[in-house]
This record gives structure tokens, sequence and C-alpha cells, in this order.
């Protein structure tokens, strides 16, 4: 039998509606992960350590908030933050979070919402990696529904006094300033809270089976002293870090089909290998439903981002869109995940294969940024007009 013409990752030819030098940032990403990503990811993941002699060489490459325009930063557009998103996470998804926390939920709301001097003091660093950030919206009494939120902050001369706490950070124990959102009399504001800053803690979550190269922790604050000059100036509702959230559920909305695409490629050759009753499982036709399954979700999921990352390069793009990119995305990945696990049979719940890293992965990965359920509601009162939250 001859060999297809196509690409089994590609099916539909995405790739030649890349510009040349999107195509170029994608192959200069790609080759980063084959590299030096992929090789160290099943030990980093085993060891349940964040890789941090990557923050450098990310940096380097200008992956660290690539869509800001000066600040040392790229400048790139939508759709190739959303490539260096896939090909990162087709490494895997704890090294993509790294750079979607620093890029879409720290320098993001730093840019769009901060100061000169807060952007003159944090972006050059950031895009540098020489200063991490983290992203605090989440709280112990439930993640989905933050304008329930109990942090709160007041006035005190010249400085706000902060207390309270969040819960599942990324990049919590590593980050030299947290993003902190808390509610005031004024609304909900945003805090540039310093590494160091007494009644400030953050501890790591520990015994996770799912993001173990990522660090995830809590944050507390014992009437933390924020001087005025560290409150982002530029927003005073919930929409400033929902704003966030919509950045960096569409750079995940690309990531996932890089863990996918993994997935995928390793059931392909493990069926082609894998010899049973007399012939390779890939030709049998149940494996072959399984993996042409796989094909039309990555396809569909491809189309999809670069619909969206199309729409927000023209300044077209509304959340809804990227609540339904999210959600069809994320699902995806995680059902090709575990269906590419099963195609391994035992050999598939090995760290020698990638399938069962990436679905453990994917767990998190189609929780946070907005559950399944959440951004099918929001898909939902779209459709409606009526709110279902409640
Ligand atoms: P609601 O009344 O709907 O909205 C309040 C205001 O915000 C606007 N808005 C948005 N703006 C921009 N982007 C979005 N995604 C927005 N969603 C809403 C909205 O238009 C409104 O504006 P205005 O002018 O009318 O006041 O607010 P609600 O309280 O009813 O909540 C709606 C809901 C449930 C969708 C929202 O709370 C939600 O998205 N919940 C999920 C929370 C979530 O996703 N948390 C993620 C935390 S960060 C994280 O997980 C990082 S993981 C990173 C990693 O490691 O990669
Ligand atoms: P809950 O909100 O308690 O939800 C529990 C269940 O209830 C879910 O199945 C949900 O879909 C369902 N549910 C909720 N509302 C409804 C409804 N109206 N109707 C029906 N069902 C509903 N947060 C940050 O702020 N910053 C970070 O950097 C960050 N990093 C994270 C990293 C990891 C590894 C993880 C796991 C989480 C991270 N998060 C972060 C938190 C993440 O955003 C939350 O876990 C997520 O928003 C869900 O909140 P929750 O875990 O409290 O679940």
């Amino acid at each position: 039998m001859g060999t297809t013409a196509l690409d089994p990752l590609d099916l539909f030819d995405v790739s030649s509606e890349l510009s040349e030098e999107e195509a170029m940032v994608r192959d200069t990403v790609a080759r980063f992960v084959d590299d030096r990503v992929i090789p160290v990811m099943r030990e980093a993941f085993e060891k349940h350590e964040f890789p941090d002699h990557l923050v450098g060489e990310v940096a380097g490459l200008g992956l660290l908030g690539s869509s800001i325009e000066g600040y040392d930063c790229a400048g790139m557009n939508a759709v190739s933050y959303g490539l260096i998103c896939q090909e990162l996470e087709r490494g895997d998804s704890g090294l993509r979070s790294f750079v979607s926390v620093q890029s879409s939920l720290v320098m993001f709301p730093i840019h769009a919402y901060g100061s000169d001097e807060q952007k003159a003091r944090w972006l050059p660093a950031m895009a540098r990696g020489e200063a991490i950030g983290c992203f605090g919206l989440t709280e112990p009494q439930g993640g989905s529904d933050p304008a329930n939120m109990k942090t709160h902050a007041k006035r005190d001369g010249d400085d706000w006094v902060l207390n309270g706490s969040k819960m599942w950070i990324t990049n919590a124990t590593i980050a030299d300033a947290a993003i902190v959102w808390a509610k005031t009399d004024e609304g909900v504001k945003g805090f540039i809270v310093e590494k160091g800053m007494p009644g400030y803690e953050a501890q790591e979550i520990e015994n996770k089976f799912s993001l173990r190269a990522s660090v995830t922790g809590a944050l507390f604050f014992d009437n933390v002293r924020v001087p005025k000059e560290n409150v982002l100036p530029g927003t005073s509702t919930l929409k400033g870090p929902l704003s966030c959230l919509t950045q960096a559920r569409y750079g995940i909305a690309w990531g996932v089909i890089g863990a996918a695409q993994a997935c995928l490629d390793e059931a392909l050759n493990y069926a082609q290998d894998r010899v049973l009753f007399g012939r390779p499982i890939s030709h049998t036709q149940t494996v072959q439903v399984r993996l042409a399954d796989m094909a039309r979700r990555i396809t569909t999921a491809q189309w999809l981002a670069l619909r969206l990352g199309r729409l927000k390069d023209e300044g077209r793009l509304v959340p809804t869109q990227v609540s339904l990119a999210k959600w069809n995305n994320c699902r995806a990945a995680l059902d090709i995940a575990r269906d590419a696990r099963d195609i391994l049979g035992g050999s598939g719940i090995s760290a020698e294969y990638v399938p069962v890293r990436h679905m453990l992965n994917l767990e998190s990965v189609i929780t946070y940024e907005g559950t399944e359920t959440i951004h099918q509601l929001v898909v939902g009162k779209e459709l409606t007009g009526v709110n279902a939250f409640g």
C-alpha cells in the first residue's frame, strides 16, 4: 500500500493558511520543543518538578508576552501566540501553562490596566524571564464564581491593606509578583503583590497527579500593606480579571491541539507496530475508526483555533467564541489522550509513552480557565439570553 500524501496531524493542510512569519514562529518553537523540551518532560513530570532551566530559553525565543508591542516584547500577532502555545503543549501542558500565565494573565493586565511606571518596571523584566508572575483569582470557596471572592482590600493612608487567600495558583511559589484580585469599596481591583511583602505567603500544593511539571500553590494575605503605586489603575470591575481569562483561554484553545497531536502520533506509530492475531492492530476496522476520529477532532480544533486567531487579529473576537473553542478543543484533546492511552494497551499507562502524561495534564486544562460546564453555560447564555449560572 502506498503512503498517504496528507499529513496525519494536519489533514486539511491548515499550515498552508499561515503566513511565512507565522510558519517560522511555529517551526522555531517546534524545534525548541523537540530538542530541549520533550527530552526533559517525562522526568520533570515524574519528579513533580518545573523545569525552570527552560525559562531563560523560552524568554530568549521571545515567547513571554509575545503579543505585546514594545517593552522588549516580540509584538507578534494572535495566531503566532496560538502556534507558540500549540507547540509548547505538544511538549507538555505544564510549560505552556507557565507561558500562558506569564503572558496572558500577568503581562497582559499590566500592559492593559497598569500605570506607565508599572509597565516600565515589570514588562521588560518579565519578557526576559528575570521576573516571574502569577495570577490570583480563584479562591477556596469556588473558582467558577469569582464574583463571590472574599479577598478584600481597604485603603489606609497611601497604602491598601489586603486580606484573604487564593487557591490553585500556577507559579505561586516561584513568582516575584502576584496579580491579586480583591474586593474593595471601589470595586474589584488588581494588586501587584511582591514577593517578600510582610504578611504575604505562598505555599506549594503537592501530590498533584496532573500538571506535575508545573508549580501550583496557594497564596495567603494577612494584613499585607500594598502601596498605592502597586494598584492597577485601569480597572475596577470583574471585567478586568475576566478579560485576562479571555486571553489565556484563547491560548489554551490552541495549546491543547499540540497535546492531541502528540497523542495521535504515538497511537498511530504504536498501532502500526503492534501485531495481534497475525496483523498490526492498525489494520483492524475499529482501530482505524478510532484513529480517524482523533484526526477528525484535531482537524476541527485546528480550524476553530485558526478562525479564532484571525478574528482576534482583526479585533472582532468575543468571549463567547473563546468559550466555545476552549470547550470544544479541551474536550477533543482529553478524549483523544484517553483513547490513545487505551490503544497502547498496558504500555499506555507507562510514562515511556506520552498519552498518559497528556491525559493527566488535560484533566487540569479542561478544569482551569473555566470548567467545561462554565463554557457550555456561556454559550447557552449567548443563544438564549438567559443566565443559567445562578
Ligand atoms: P458577568 O456578569 O457575566 O460578567 C461581568 C462583566 O465581565 C464581562 N465578561 C467578560 N469580559 C471579558 N472576557 C470574558 N471572558 C468575560 N466574561 C464576562 C461581562 O460582559 C460583564 O461586563 P459588564 O460591562 O456588563 O459589567 O459575570 P458573572 O459573575 O455572572 O460570571 C460569569 C462567569 C461564570 C462566566 C465567570 O465568572 C467565569 O468565567 N467563571 C469561571 C472563572 C474562571 O475561569 N477562572 C479561571 C481562573 S485563572 C486560571 O484558571 C488560570 S490556569 C492558567 C494556567 O495554568 O494555564
Ligand atoms: P468549582 O467552581 O467548585 O466547580 C466544581 C464543579 O461544579 C465543576 O464541575 C463545575 O463545572 C461545576 N459547576 C460550577 N458552576 C456550575 C453551575 N452553575 N451549574 C452546574 N455545574 C456547575 N486559578 C487562578 O486564579 N490562577 C491560576 O493560576 C490557576 N491555576 C490553576 C492550575 C491548576 C493545575 C488547577 C487545577 C487550577 C488552577 N486555577 C487557577 C483554578 C481554576 O481556575 C479552578 O480550578 C476552576 O476555575 C474551577 O474552580 P474550582 O476548582 O473551585 O471548582
